[in-house]
């Protein structure tokens, strides 16, 4: 049967199982809006700019394990996406981009709209395409979507001329993929797998760094396997929050510099380091020179670019970490660490360094704690960018699966409200909560407009310190107090919510904060609470920068805070 480009694009997604598009039209893409309504299951949700676009279909993805779609015009639609396919990248998040380009003819011509996105974003996709012939669009769209979704996950781009979207060709959707040169490695090296056992069954002092790669996998169960058999204390990066239970006894909490006292230095004196799906970013290891000096290391992981880049290895594994931990769990013996468990625990009761000191003020910590409580930890928790996002890491002790959804490696500021939208689209009956900064909140804001008019029903509470809290705290800790430009003012964001048509509140005090929350939850449909707490409140732990993990500053120094 003959269709338009358009018409296979829409055809394409459907067999793909899309059911939620992420979009703003244009010119370039016009076609493709006039094909979409003849496919009712494909539900397009309109942003207000295209980064929200591509930050929801991110939040989306993380939240379901599906692929994430979100469509642009060419130009500055396609531009619009770029930081949200960064984002998307370094956290390998799988999604298909698709943009509009300017029709052939008018390549090359600096045309009205025209931009080499495929070049733009060669460094920020795992693959992109200019598809120049219709017939090959279904085949394109089929590749896109197993290359983003298959071993490391990541965004694909796809760029359709506009006249390619009109063009007819037959439409035959290819049944499976074959691409020479791209064999994501399954199955980890017995041998490898058998010199990692070796060194667990013998180790005295090990720890597990888990990373996103295990919620990716769905290897939460093996993991635990692992940590229960041979008795190993474990530690999370920021995006590996939720691949393993935080209330259990082994589970320390972050690593990192933000990460907890004991997490610290218990990896800091391991004589091993078992990494699982992680990548060793420098927020998690400090000083690299110093990263867990007296151990060695076993890093498992899908990617083999990612073994020896940061941190020399000793075992490494590559793999999808479920198999992997099948086949080693098997090799385990199973012990206990009981003089290795005692200091650990020593040390969590020395230093209680996530702690809520006393204040008569509104502290965010306590905001974020009592979120917590309420829900009972039953909720997808998505956060901003800076100290929001660390206390949100510190306050809630993670129990349910993939529960943190967080902007990690390109740390970007305004993900926030578009990826909570994403979350709750994708996972309509969890609670979803967006902890949000002051300033990452006014980067994105106009996604309200989104929240209102798909009545999605997230919660928002903006922890709202007036300042970019976390340069704040940089220019405290390392610039003498100097705050140039992070005094932040912005609008009053219960007035702004009231005038998108969403319920909201202010809290300015301690005794507000329980009710507020609950108000919030009983409320149906959206809801933003404006948390305005202590000003110069910093995040503790900190590793600062250029220092180890073992050396960390543990508390609040004493002096005058900025109040409302
Ligand atoms: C898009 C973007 N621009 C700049 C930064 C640098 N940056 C990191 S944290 C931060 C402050 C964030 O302020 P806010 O959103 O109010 O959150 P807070 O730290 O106060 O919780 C800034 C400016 C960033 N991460 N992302």
């Amino acid at each position: 049967m003959k269709m338009t480009g358009a018409q296979i694009m829409c055809e394409s997604l459907a067999r793909e199982g899309v059911e939620v598009i992420f979009g703003f039209p244009g010119g370039a893409v016009i076609d493709l809006y006039d094909a979409l309504p003849q496919y009712p299951q494909l539900r397009h949700i309109l942003v207000r700019h295209e980064q929200g676009a591509a930050h929801a279909a991110d939040g989306y993805a993380r939240a379901t394990g599906k692929v994430g779609v979100c469509i642009a015009t060419s130009g500055p639609g396609a531009t619009n996406l770029v930081t949200g396919i960064a984002n998307a990248h370094l956290d390998s998040s799988p999604m298909v981009a698709i943009t509009g380009q300017v029709a052939r003819p008018f390549i090359g011509r600096d045309s009205f709209q025209e931009i080499d996105i495929t070049g733009i974003t060669l460094p920020i996709t795992k693959h992109n395409y200019l598809v120049m012939e219709v017939e090959e669009l279904a085949e394109v769209v089929k590749e896109a979507f197993h290359i983003a979704r298959t071993g490391r996950p990541g965004p694909v781009l796809i760029d359709v001329p506009k006249d390619v979207f009109q063009e007819q060709s037959e439409f035959r959707y290819p049944e499976t993929v074959n691409l020479a040169g791209y064999k994501p490695t399954l199955y980890g090296h017995h041998n490898q797998i058998k010199r990692a056992a070796k060194l667990i069954n013998e180790a005295e002092r090990p720890v597990i760094i888990a990373g996103r790669g295990v919620i990716i996998s769905g290897a939460n169960a093996e993991l635990a396997e692992l940590v229960e058999k041979a008795q190993i204390p474990i530690t999370n990066t920021l995006l590996g929050i939720g691949c393993f239970r935080q209330s259990h006894v082994l589970s320390l909490g972050m690593l990192g510099m933000h990460g907890t006292a004991h997490a610290n230095l218990a990896v800091s004196s391991a004589d091993l380091v078992i990494a699982i799906g992680m990548r060793f970013d420098d927020r998690a290891t400090g000083r690299v020179s110093d990263f867990a000096p007296q151990a060695k290391v076993i890093h498992i992981d899908i990617d083999p670019a990612e073994i020896g880049k940061n941190v020399r290895v000793d075992v490494p594994i590559v793999g999808d970490i479920k198999n992997v931990l099948e086949s080693l769990n098997k090799e385990i013996i199973p012990q206990y660490h009981v003089e290795w468990f005692n200091q650990i625990e020593e040390w969590r009761q020395k230093y209680p360094s996530t702690d809520i000191r006393d204040s008569e003020g509104l502290l965010p910590q306590y905001v974020i704690r009592k979120i917590w409580e309420v829900t009972e930890g039953d909720a997808f928790i998505v956060t901003g960018v800076g100290q929001n996002q660390m206390w949100a890491a510190q306050q809630f002790c993670y129990d349910k699966p993939n529960s943190l959804i967080s902007s990690g490696g390109l740390g970007t500021m305004g993900f926030e409200l578009p990826a909570a939208i994403g979350v709750k689209v994708g996972r309509p009956e969890e609670t979803v909560w967006g902890i949000c900064g002051d300033g990452g909140f006014q980067m994105t804001i106009q996604e309200l407009a989104t929240v209102a008019q798909e009545n999605v029903a997230v919660k928002l509470a903006i922890i709202n310190n007036g300042f970019l809290g976390m340069v704040r705290q940089w220019q405290d800790l390392f610039y003498q107090r100097r705050y140039v430009a992070t005094q932040l003012s912005g609008p009053d964001f219960v007035k702004i919510a009231d005038a998108y048509g969403i319920a909201g509140e202010r809290v300015t005090d301690k005794v507000q904060v329980v009710p507020a929350i609950e108000r919030a939850m009983e409320h149906d449909g959206p809801y933003l609470i404006d948390f305005q707490v202590e000003q110069e409140e910093n995040v503790y732990p900190m590793v600062g920068p250029g220092a180890s993990l073992a050396e960390m500053q543990l508390e609040q120094p004493r002096r005058e805070v900025v109040t409302w």
